[in-house]
């Protein structure tokens, strides 16, 4: 099936660790496309944070979706996230976006991401590696992406 995987950091140095990342989910799973590495502002967060580094990869994996997600989370540990609230300052996120169109509604994980179509540092590196995306119950990306800049 395949992952559309949104990576962000912003804390310690966060173009190395969305690189070392990436690395990292390269050992575990295929990997078949990376965006550029970005620059954006932080949006939602309540507090004053450095402007984050986000890219988005797609890949390819037979494992179940807790499974993926366990491998992903297993990697932000690795690398030292450490949880104090939601949407606080990272030193890495790794987010599930779309796993093979799959719906799912749980306490660890939501399928599709959901809110991710309302998120240019998704949409954005998406479009790039994939311009004829679509996010499941979405649409397509580049329709998606372009609500938004009409906002
Ligand atoms: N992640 C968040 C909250 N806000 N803003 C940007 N620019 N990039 C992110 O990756 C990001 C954010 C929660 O995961
Ligand atoms: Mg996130
Ligand atoms: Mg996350």
């Amino acid at each position: 099936m395949k992952a559309v995987i949104a990576l962000g950091a912003n804390l310690g140095d966060p173009k190395r660790q969305i690189s070392e990342a990436i690395d990292q989910i390269r050992d575990q799973i295929k990997v078949t496309s990376v965006s550029k590495l970005i620059e954006t502002e932080p949006v939602g967060v309540a507090d004053k944070q450095p402007n984050y580094i986000n890219a988005v990869l797609i890949g390819e994996s037979d494992l179940r979706p807790l499974d993926l997600m366990k491998v992903l989370s297993d990697i932000e540990n690795k690398m030292g996230r450490f949880r104090s609230f939601p949407n606080a300052a990272r030193t890495i996120d790794i987010d599930i976006i779309d796993y093979g169109g799959l719906f799912m509604e749980s306490p660890e994980l939501t399928l599709p991401h959901p809110r991710a179509h309302l998120r240019r540092f998704v949409l954005a590196p998406w479009l790039e590696i994939e311009p004829d995306g679509e996010l499941s119950g979405h649409g397509p990306i580049r329709q998606l992406l372009a609500n938004l800049e009409a906002k």
